[in-house]
């Protein structure tokens, strides 16, 4: 294990050299505030990357899977965002539709996370895990297809935001929220409301992105771009972090 982690961690500083190495011919500006706080994000991701794979060894087994999962959603944010940065320094722009191959993948890992954490410390059905994440892959493939023009923009952002609102039913009302009621593990309950919080207030974010920066176009693409890029930061970063911590708390120092 300890060698999987180490062998993982030597990939991600590799693509990120390489990727550095390549952007080599434009430099960012010291006053390009966008490109600024692609890199920010971006060292943001990578450190809290390692920091999740560091720390998975140290939680009792049961969590490992929910922090490494952390370490997943932030490790592939890393990477995306060195790509990003890069498009935007050459060219001073990034469409947003790049940041859906993104959160392809790291918001069905997210929305797992719940499920993962309730199974941590209850018994829960598997049902729930397929729930989720197929309604967070029906947000994500119909706001693409409405953002990359391949579907009506408006249709795809009806049914993008009530598979949203579904996950939101799911979480507060549904079965996994009443799995979280029923637990009688408090930190469990306590990180699943604030996971909760960033799934609702959080998360609003990107829908409201879609309505007023594409739908009804009145958002330049550059505080667009610092808009997702602070979002993403409170959202895959700080997720994690409430994550880690629930672990923390749920593991005694004997089963370390
Ligand atoms: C780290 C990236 C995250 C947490 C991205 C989340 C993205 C969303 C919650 C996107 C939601 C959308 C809608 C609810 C409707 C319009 C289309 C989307 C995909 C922007």
């Amino acid at each position: 294990m300890k060698k999987m982690s180490i062998f993982a961690l030597a990939t991600l500083a590799l693509l990120g050299v390489t990727s550095s190495a390549n952007a080599a011919t434009t430099v960012l500006a010291t006053n390009d505030f966008v490109g600024i706080t692609f890199w920010v994000v971006s060292m943001g991701m990578i450190a809290s990357t390692v920091f999740f794979f560091a720390e998975r060894g140290t939680v009792a087994q049961a969590w490992r899977p929910s922090v490494s999962v952390a370490g997943l959603v932030t490790g592939v944010a890393f990477v995306h965002y060195m790509y990003m940065r890069g498009i935007w320094v050459e060219t001073g722009e990034t469409p947003t539709v790049y940041r859906y191959i993104d959160w392809l993948i790291t918001v069905p890992l997210q929305i797992i996370e719940f499920y993962l954490i309730l199974a941590a410390v209850n018994k829960v059905p598997g049902s729930m895990f397929w729930r989720l994440l197929v309604a967070s892959l029906v947000m994500l493939v119909f706001g693409y297809l409405g953002e990359a023009g391949y579907m009506s923009a408006l249709f795809a952002f009806i049914i993008a935001t009530a598979a949203w609102i579904y996950i939101l039913f799911e979480l507060f009302s549904g079965a996994a929220g009443k799995a979280m009621k029923k637990s009688g593990n408090k930190a469990m309950k306590t990180a699943f409301a604030a996971m909760r919080m960033i799934v609702t207030v959080g998360w609003a974010i990107y829908p409201l992105g879609y309505l007023f920066g594409y739908l009804l176009g009145g958002v330049d693409a550059n505080s667009l771009n610092v808009i997702y890029n602070l979002a993403d930061f409170v959202n895959k970063i700080a997720f994690g972090l409430v994550i880690w911590h629930c672990a923390m708390l749920n593991t005694s120092v004997s089963k370390r």
